[in-house]
């Protein structure tokens, strides 16, 4: 789901006079979500794009939506402060943006490391299908990945997939492996908001068919030891998910909103040669993470 900014919108947009982010713990402050909320909604239109946005990523069917920023983020740069607080804003009418990370203010760099494990956050390799903050008892609601530069070498594909439908299509011995609390992965350290570590977890949390938390990551087919029949059921869904995936590239400009309640993101690996590209040169997103009030208060 691609949503464009009407162009007249993107004029207003580009004079707002946002001010600087405050936060309140981990948490974008709520005076900045309303101040930020007065001057958007000056600009014409923008209510509609709001609501377009929130259709595409809770109503029936939906999951997560791709905002193009790009001309904006051409007028004042990708990476810029200014930018920034525009996709600020616009993340704050889905949920309240937060950092659980102590390092990061609020955005987070995921830029490229050749010397990472591959296969991980920034590293060069398949990202496989996962959610964010998976072994947190609390994940976020919503993952956003802004794409401040895509790489110059053409490839980084985002993956997405509905995990609901690919649980759906799972056969149910399969289904009964995954709700058992046998599954773990990854280190759980200084992090805010989301409350507590979640080990050992079950992938289905028993919520209703086509709700709650597919708590899932196929990382941990091969960075997690599972026991073999929870092993094959966790290989089955990663899969499904596959089998179901849609798949993009993401361009400088580029907001991608995911709601961690419905869908699964990962990344096609990059083309070899990364390490020839100057690190300032390389593909760059940025990360920011959302709490969807009601769910739960600061941890
Ligand atoms: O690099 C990407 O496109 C995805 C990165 C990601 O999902 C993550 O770091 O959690
Ligand atoms: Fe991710």
């Amino acid at each position: 789901m691609f949503i464009s900014i009407p162009s007249d919108i993107e004029a207003a947009l580009l004079d707002l006079p946002l001010p600087e982010w405050d936060l309140d713990g981990p948490f974008l402050a709520k005076a900045t979500v309303e101040r930020y909320r007065t001057e958007l909604r000056t600009a014409p239109k923008f209510e509609e794009t709001v609501t377009t946005l929130r259709h595409a990523l809770t109503g029936e069917g939906g999951g997560y939506a791709v905002l193009r920023l790009g001309n904006l983020a051409k007028a004042l740069g990708a990476g810029d402060n200014r930018f920034l607080r525009l996709a600020t804003g616009f993340a704050a009418e889905v949920a309240i943006p937060f950092s659980p990370f102590p390092k990061w203010p609020l955005w987070k760099d995921i830029g490229v490391k050749t010397d990472k494990d591959p296969g991980k956050s920034s590293g060069i390799g398949y990202n496989a299908f996962h959610m964010d903050l998976v072994n947190a008892t609390l994940p976020p609601d919503y993952t956003t990945l802004l794409c401040v530069r895509p790489d110059p070498l053409g490839s980084g594909t985002s993956i997405l997939s509905d995990a609901h439908a690919a649980v759906a299509r799972l056969p149910e011995d399969t289904r009964a492996l995954l709700a058992e609390a046998s599954y773990h992965y990854g280190t759980f350290f200084d992090l805010h908001g989301v409350g507590d570590e979640c080990k050992p977890f079950p992938i289905l949390d028993g919520s209703a068919p086509g709700e709650g938390f597919v708590r899932f990551t196929a990382k941990m087919l091969k960075r997690s030891a599972l026991g073999q029949q929870h092993a094959d059921a966790a290989q089955a869904l990663a899969a499904e998910l596959v089998r179901g995936q849609v798949s993009f590239m993401l361009d400088a400009g580029d907001y991608l909103i995911v709601n961690q309640r419905r869908f699964l993101h990962g990344r096609e690996a990059l083309h070899s040669g990364q390490d020839a590209v100057p690190v300032a040169e390389r593909r760059l997103l940025l990360q920011l993470l959302l709490r969807a009030p009601g769910y739960a208060g600061p941890a």
